[in-house]
């Protein structure tokens, strides 16, 4: 049997982060916590690039433009949508999260869903949290060991 792991992926990697302006009060403390997992996670801050959009609507399209350039190993999309803030939450919530997984499964590359969708404000602040519970820090580690599952898969091939 061959079992492959959880990982870190041995080499640099060069990883995108797209950020929804609308409530950016909660996603610059996504940015800072997914900034935070891949620096302590050896990727230098020169090899991250940080594309902002207005609101979460838009990950999808700057993810499908990052990831078509080529040069990045995958895409960490971060954004806030709250239902108590929209009428339109579901549209916008769902919209992103198939879009993102569309772009993802088009380029055979991870575009990770860092998005919050809350009832609340309150809610959103818990998981934005800087110290403890960050979405951030936890989908970029996610997008570091689906990095690493890409390159084992390969070297099994
Ligand atoms: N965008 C968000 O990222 N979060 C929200 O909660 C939100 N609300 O409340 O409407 C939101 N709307 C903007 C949307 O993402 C687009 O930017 C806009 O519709 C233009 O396409």
């Amino acid at each position: 049997m061959t079992e492959i792991d959880l990982g870190i992926p041995d080499r640099e990697v060069r990883v995108a982060i797209a950020a929804a302006r609308f409530n950016r009060f909660i996603t610059d403390q996504l940015l800072e916590g997914a900034q935070d997992a891949l620096r302590r996670h050896g990727v230098d801050a020169d090899r991250v690039t940080v594309a902002w959009v207005p609101g979460a609507f838009e990950l999808p399209l700057a993810a499908e433009q990052l990831l078509a350039t080529g040069r990045f190993d995958a895409v960490i999309a971060l954004g806030a949508v709250i239902r108590g803030g929209t009428p339109h939450f579901d549209y916008v919530a769902g919209e992103c999260s198939r879009g993102l997984l569309d772009v993802g499964l088009k380029h055979g590359k991870p575009a990770l869903f860092g998005v919050l969708t809350t009832d609340t404000v309150e809610q959103a602040l818990e998981r934005a949290a800087v110290d403890q519970g960050n979405k951030g820090f936890d989908v970029a580690l996610a997008a570091l060991q689906m990095i690493h599952l890409a390159d084992e898969v390969r070297d099994h091939e």
